[in-house]
């Protein structure tokens, strides 16, 4: 059995180990943050065991990860940024692999933690979230160059939300293999409802009108890192979904997360709404950097899709409550029903908040 400090000697670390905790708030991956002292100066890096139940195939999410930094760190080479510490860098084994193969099967790797750095899981200000919209747009514009058909897809039909609801809901539903169902009939009821709203994006990517495009499809605002002293934005991180994708998504899963009033998980829905001027906030700054590159279809797409992938978040929390909380890590029996129930309530919010979203999408 590998211990975690046998794990760390597998990496081309430099220095003496200080010390390596459990770190974040990811709700898939488990991440370590390791400090090493280096002749006097702490070197810190991020460790991460992979889930291997999320991701079948770990080679292809390191092919997408190496193969878009390197893309990247020559972009912001050349608009004369600083690649080490806008861009994420992973650190081979010293056997110089891309990754370790623990014992049991598990996977690690490793990659340099950006210097001075801090992520956020609420913004406290309307303006720090929309310098994370500057950030996704620029990632968005920077990677408009690479040839996606070059990426795996390390999770197909991510965001195909009808797939999704035909496909996982409904047979998690009919099995009801925790038999949670008779728990749950409301939230089931709503999603439902909603089956025609599903197929909508996925339908305009068939008939070309929405291109597929590199997205990095897990745009939360802990997926930013700041800088520590003057909150500006350093890196995009967590590139474990970057893959062909709909570039609306990367919006409306940011507007989801950060543009709500409550947290992901609040128990209390009467606190779930989306704050429009986070809203606006994120908007300008997202558009700032890649509405130039977005076609008409897609600008008038996303208010919408905020709303569709934040239904399809809650689907996917209540079809992990209905299979037995096998997917998401939970910190509590009904905690996968508790994000479901304050995404839906988030839905609901933003439905009634739609012509105002696309007035202000219009106005930027
Ligand atoms: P998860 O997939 O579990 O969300 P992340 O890659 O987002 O994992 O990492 C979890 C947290 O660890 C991030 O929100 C961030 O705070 C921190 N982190 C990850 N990578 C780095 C890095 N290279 N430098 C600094 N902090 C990082
Ligand atoms: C997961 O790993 P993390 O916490 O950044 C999930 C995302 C969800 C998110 C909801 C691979 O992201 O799709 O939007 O939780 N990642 C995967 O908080 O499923
Ligand atoms: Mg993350």
């Amino acid at each position: 059995m590998n211990t975690l400090n046998n794990i760390l000697e597998k990496f081309e670390f430099d220095g003496e180990l200080i010390s390596c905790k459990e770190f974040g708030s990811g709700h898939i991956n488990k991440t370590y943050i390791a400090k090493y002292d280096n002749n006097g100066n702490e070197q810190k890096y991020v460790v991460q065991c992979v889930n291997g139940n999320v991701f079948k195939n770990i080679d292809e999410l390191m092919e997408n990860v190496f193969a878009v930094t390197s893309y990247l760190q020559d972009v912001i080479a050349q608009n004369g940024g600083d690649p080490d510490r806008e861009t994420l860098h992973y650190i081979k084994t010293k056997a110089g692999d891309k990754y370790y193969t623990c014992d049991d099967g598990s996977f690690y790797r490793a990659y340099i933690f950006v210097k001075d750095s801090i992520s956020y899981d609420t913004a406290d200000t309307a303006e720090l979230f929309g310098r994370s919209g500057e950030a996704f747009g620029k990632f968005q514009k920077m990677l408009g160059g690479f040839d996606s058909s070059r990426l795996y897809v390390t999770i197909p039909n991510f965001h195909n939300t009808i797939w999704r609801y035909e496909n996982e809901f409904l047979p998690a539903l009919s099995e009801d293999k925790a038999g949670r169902a008779k728990t749950c009939q409301a939230e089931i009821d709503f999603i439902n409802s909603r089956k025609d709203d599903m197929s909508r994006i996925e339908e305009l990517v068939k008939s070309g009108d929405i291109p597929l495009r590199v997205t990095h499809n897990d745009t939360k605002l802990n997926n930013v890192m700041f800088d520590e002293r003057t909150n500006e934005c350093v890196c995009v991180i967590d590139l474990d979904t970057v893959m062909p994708g709909v570039a609306l998504f990367d919006f409306g899963d940011a507007i989801r997360f950060g543009a709500n009033t409550a947290a992901e998980d609040e128990k209390d829905t009467s606190k779930v709404s989306l704050d429009l001027e986070y809203f606006r906030a994120y908007s300008k700054g997202f558009l700032k950097e890649c509405g130039s590159t977005l076609n008409e279809c897609e600008k008038n797409n996303l208010a919408f899709a905020s709303i569709l992938i934040t239904l399809e978040l809650a689907m996917r929390f209540l079809t992990d409550y209905l299979n037995g909380d096998e997917y998401f890590k939970t910190a509590y029996p009904e905690h996968n029903l508790v994000r479901a129930r304050s995404q839906l309530a988030l839905v609901s919010d933003m439905e009634n908040k739609l012509d105002e979203m696309n007035r202000i999408i219009n106005e930027i």
